[in-house]
């Protein structure tokens, strides 16, 4: 009897971590592995969901406690953004696209980090690399995880190789990238069935800066304006999330993806409150700094709020 490996990305799963989790177990599996099961840390977000309906394909199994199994990460290498118990699991790969964080192993292991848009980038290229065939229905996943991370190609975390890569997928899935993606975000701001806590907590990660514990989220719409009457149900929400979990502070990037601009709504202590206005070089009003030109949390928030909070 072999032994399952369970794929899977971080908590509160967005497309490109359950997507991956998907394509990398296929890949596995097409290379000879035998019981690599894909999995999430949570159900999927209403933009995976129209992503896996239109290819015809079932959300992975929810996993939510890592304890004695073999794990393959994807999208995230941050215990703090892992399923529960990631410490007491046998953490067997690495494949991801973030910086490197605090996940530690007992033996080698295979870890590929790429700075690209997106997982999904980095395992089409594994499928190619190894030339496996990609099964239509998972181009079309990859390429959906790819437009998605970098915001239709807009963010500053994309590069020449997110570009190359959709090209490539979208020859094989037969979908053209931009009308797909513009139905795609149009799933995901669909804001109507979406309390408070689910736009918090929808795309919701955990760091520790110096010390300073903060959570930073981020909701993607095509009109700011679609929030504006969930806005004080989402400070409250923020509010009760610092309280209840200890943290210091909470961001919650409102992205405006047709302006390409973030409402950077936070909550948080008065230490906090400092280093966030240091760190976006205003001052808070209507709890919030408004930035143009920013989409990327990994490269346009957390860096700044690191670099305001170090000693
Ligand atoms: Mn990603």
């Amino acid at each position: 009897m072999t032994e399952n490996i369970y794929v899977v990305g971080h908590k509160s799963p967005d497309t490109d971590s359950v997507t991956s989790a998907i394509a990398y177990a296929n890949l596995k599996m097409q290379m000879g592995a035998a019981g690599v099961i894909p999995a999430a840390a949570g159900p999927v977000n209403n933009e995976t969901k129209f992503i896996l309906d239109h290819f015809n394909l079932q959300a992975p199994m929810v996993c939510t406690d890592a304890a004695g199994q073999k794990i393959i990460l994807v999208d995230h290498n941050e215990v703090g953004q892992a399923v529960d118990n990631i410490m007491k699991a046998d953490i067997v790969e690495v494949v991801d696209h973030h910086k490197i964080g605090d996940i530690q192993t007992g033996k080698p292991i295979f870890f590929h980090n790429e700075p690209v848009g997106a997982t999904g980038t980095i395992i089409a290229s594994m499928y190619q690399q190894n030339n496996i065939p990609i099964p239509k229905e998972i181009a079309g996943l990859m390429m959906a995880a790819i437009l998605s991370d970098t915001v239709l190609f807009k963010s500053p975390t994309c590069t020449e190789k997110d570009k190359e890569m959709v090209a490539m997928l979208s020859q094989i899935c037969g979908e053209d990238p931009m009308k797909f993606g513009m139905d795609m975000l149009k799933a995901k701001s669909d804001m109507g069935s979406k309390s408070a806590e689910d736009i918090l907590m929808g795309d919701f990660k955990k760091f520790d800066f110096a010390g300073v514990k903060a959570g930073v989220g981020q909701i993607e719409v095509m009109d700011l304006s679609d929030l504006e009457s969930k806005r004080g149900a989402i400070l409250a929400e923020m509010k009760k999330k610092v309280e209840a979990e200890n943290l210091d502070m909470i961001v919650l990037m409102l992205t405006d993806v047709m302006k390409e601009a973030s409402d950077l709504l936070f909550y948080g202590n008065d230490k906090a409150a400092l280093g966030f206005e240091k760190a976006f070089g205003g001052k808070i009003a209507n709890n919030s700094i408004y930035k143009e030109k920013c989409l990327s949390r990994k490269k346009q928030v957390i860096p700044p709020l690191e670099s305001a909070f170090k000693n």
